[in-house]
């Protein structure tokens, strides 16, 4: 039997559907909840909700919700009537980070491709494949079986969660992967993907990038960025994409104080060092993390004040990177040094 056979049997003693995103959704998130919407209407004949807590900030995914009009409802709570059947989508049960965790609801199906370092929850459907790149793979393969045809914005949004989740040292296709690319890209829109990747930027964007390149600072093969505020808490994925392009750098870690909030994004070059293991290990009794082998997020919940990164913290957050990328050097380098800022301004 298909998956998505094995999926629809377990929707189909249902009659509401939330599909649920993890919190501040990426565009991963976005294409799997809106795919799985289309798969029920479809195929059961049901109308779904796509439902997710938090926000979206980074310009191309703000500029993809214009573009493609993914119907999908940030919330901050949700009313779940008994007898929903529950989907999360690019996001593990026991995660920390989406609305049903926080309303003790186990969620009816699962489907995802993060590595969990939890022992799974016993679940009606649960489809979890950490060897594909995206899951909007997965949602895509359940179309397809299913001859259900996503049309062109859809296709748009799953290719671009593709290429999003293969960035930053991520680029590992499955063969599964490869043949949804192929798929996928018959019926999208490639004028739509290069205009979302395009995104228009604010003044503010070039201000936080500015400021996280001088405070780059560079430890061997390790490098760490950490900014005392930033205006939107997508720079630190974006800083540390960038940082990990640099030669002769294998690991990169990002922070950045938005809010109330410290922000972590952490990126690895090579297999033997895991993205996810490695941000886990450094905000060990300190807060959350999550993600892939090469690339990570995690975050710190009311610090400081929502000043500066407590300079303690800041220290403590330093050694346990360095720690844990097993590197012994006190002192880093400046990636760009100072003289050269200062004396060229
Ligand atoms: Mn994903």
């Amino acid at each position: 039997m298909a998956k998505s056979d094995r999926l629809l049997t377990t929707l189909d003693d249902f009659d509401r559907f939330f599909v649920v995103m993890h919190d501040n959704p990426d565009p991963d998130a976005i294409a799997t909840g809106w795919g799985i919407r289309v798969l029920v209407r479809e195929i059961l004949n049901k109308p779904a909700r796509v439902i997710g807590g938090g926000a979206i900030v980074r310009a191309e995914n703000r500029h993809m919700l214009d573009l493609l009009q993914p119907p999908i409802e940030l919330v901050d709570d949700a009313d779940v009537p008994d007898g929903t059947a529950t989907i999360l989508v690019d996001c593990g049960s026991e995660s920390t980070n989406h609305l049903l965790i926080r309303k003790n609801i186990l969620p009816v199906a699962v489907i995802d491709h993060h590595i969990s370092n939890q022992r799974a929850l016993r679940l009606a459907f649960r489809d979890v494949r950490p060897n594909v790149a995206a899951s909007a793979t997965i949602a895509a393969s359940y179309l397809r079986e299913q001859n259900v045809e996503p049309g062109a914005k859809l296709a748009t949004a799953m290719v671009y969660a593709l290429r999003t989740e293969t960035r930053g040292c991520e680029t590992r296709h499955s063969r599964l992967d490869r043949a949804i690319l192929t798929w996928l890209t018959e019926r999208a829109e490639p004028a739509l993907l290069a205009e979302i990747e395009t995104a228009p930027l604010s003044r503010e964007y070039f201000g936080d990038l500015a400021l996280a390149i001088q405070n780059a600072f560079v430890y061997d093969d390790v490098a760490l960025c950490f900014l005392p505020r930033a205006y939107g808490a997508e720079i630190v994925g974006e800083v540390a994409d960038l940082l990990i392009r640099c030669r002769g750098i294998r690991r990169v870690l990002c922070a950045a104080v938005v809010g109330t909030d410290l922000f972590f994004s952490a990126r690895t070059e090579t297999d033997s060092d895991n993205a996810a293991q490695l941000l886990r290990a450094t905000l060990n009794g300190l807060g959350g993390a999550g993600g892939h082998d090469h690339r990570a997020g995690g975050k710190i919940a009311d610090i400081a004040n929502g000043s500066k990164i407590a300079e303690d913290l800041n220290d403590e957050l330093r050694r346990r990177w360095l720690a844990a990328c097993g590197v012994d050097r006190k002192r880093g380098t400046r990636l760009i040094p100072k003289r050269q800022i200062v004396d060229n301004l």
